[in-house]
């Protein structure tokens, strides 16, 4: 089954991973790089089975980088929260303003301007992925760039989107972790991925990345008129928080069940033309949800 080798990581992990102390003070143990294989040439796709992933909200993220946004007003708007504690936090630290989570969120949806004073995350994924400035000013927009040569030059060995923009990492809530997704097209017809994750929280992080390299993964074949192949991760620093072991040690006592199937529902005339509507996603029956703290 292919959800063992996830298994198999976090088993490695907890064993031999080395314990230190991380930037977020939580601590971890830690591996250094890891490989993870799925195909999906066979229709299955990796959301995990061994507990409930909401593979929806990782979707609705996929396609709000694809918007090129950088704002968390749009994902606030879809219910999606994961990217509000950044924001959160330095509206607290510059005003001094105890607010809520629940209170600023429902401020961002409901105040444009506020949104806008408050709600940036800096030049993350989207604003690189779609409008990478160069140094005379021209917007580089990697990912029109890359179905672009994925239909007219499929065995090119530079169909890659990056978003570790050196010079602008220090405005970004959070410099990328998933970095750069290079793709490649078999003689037959398959897009392939290999994902580059330069760090990952395997209990939370990595379940999410994979469903949203996969769905951008089914989004870009769709573009292109390829069947998808296989999606290869490679994580750097891979690693459990001190706060997630119990989980994990849960979490790998489960027998996985078969995979789901994730397919689009329509073809859309861009890769600009996707909704989460377009995503069906049958035979998903996964364990429970695993509850676990976020590292901030
Ligand atoms: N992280 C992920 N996946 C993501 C994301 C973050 O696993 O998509 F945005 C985790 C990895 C790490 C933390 O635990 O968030 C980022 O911290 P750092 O920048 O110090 O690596």
């Amino acid at each position: 089954h292919p959800e063992l080798q996830y298994l198999d990581l976090l088993s490695h992990v907890l064993e031999n991973g080395d314990e230190r102390v991380d930037r977020t003070g939580v601590g971890t143990r830690s591996v250094f790089g890891a490989m993870l294989r799925f195909d999906l040439s066979n229709g299955t796709v990796p959301i995990l089975t061994t507990k409930r992933v909401y593979w929806k909200t990782a979707v609705k993220e996929m396609l709000w980088f694809l918007t090129g946004g950088t704002n968390i007003q749009p994902l606030l708007n879809e219910n999606v929260r994961i990217w509000s504690d950044w924001p959160l936090a330095t509206y607290r630290r510059e005003t001094g303003d105890t607010i809520s989570q629940d209170a600023f969120e429902q401020r961002i949806v409901e105040d444009d301007a506020f949104a806008a004073r408050w709600g940036e995350l800096g030049p993350v994924y989207g604003k690189q992925w779609r409008r990478w400035q160069g140094p005379d000013g021209k917007e580089h927009d990697q990912i029109a760039t890359l179905v672009q040569t994925l239909r007219e030059n499929p065995t090119s060995r530079r169909m890659l989107f990056h978003g570790w923009n050196v010079a602008e990492l220090g405005s970004m809530a959070l410099p990328p972790c998933h970095m750069v997704y290079q793709y490649h097209v078999t003689s037959d017809g398959r897009l392939n991925c290999l994902l580059f994750q330069r760090s990952v929280d395997l209990l939370l992080g990595a379940p999410f990345n994979f469903v949203g390299a996969t769905a951008l993964q089914l989004m870009l074949a769709q573009q292109s008129d390829l069947r998808p192949g296989e999606l290869v991760w490679v994580g750097g620093d891979a690693h459990l928080y001190l706060n997630h072991l119990e989980q994990a040690r849960e979490q790998i006592a489960r027998t996985p069940r078969p995979l789901p199937s994730m397919r689009l529902a329509r073809k859309p005339q861009s890769i600009d033309g996707y909704s989460i509507s377009d995503f069906v996603v049958e035979g998903y029956d996964p364990h429970a949800a695993i509850k676990a703290p976020v590292a901030v």
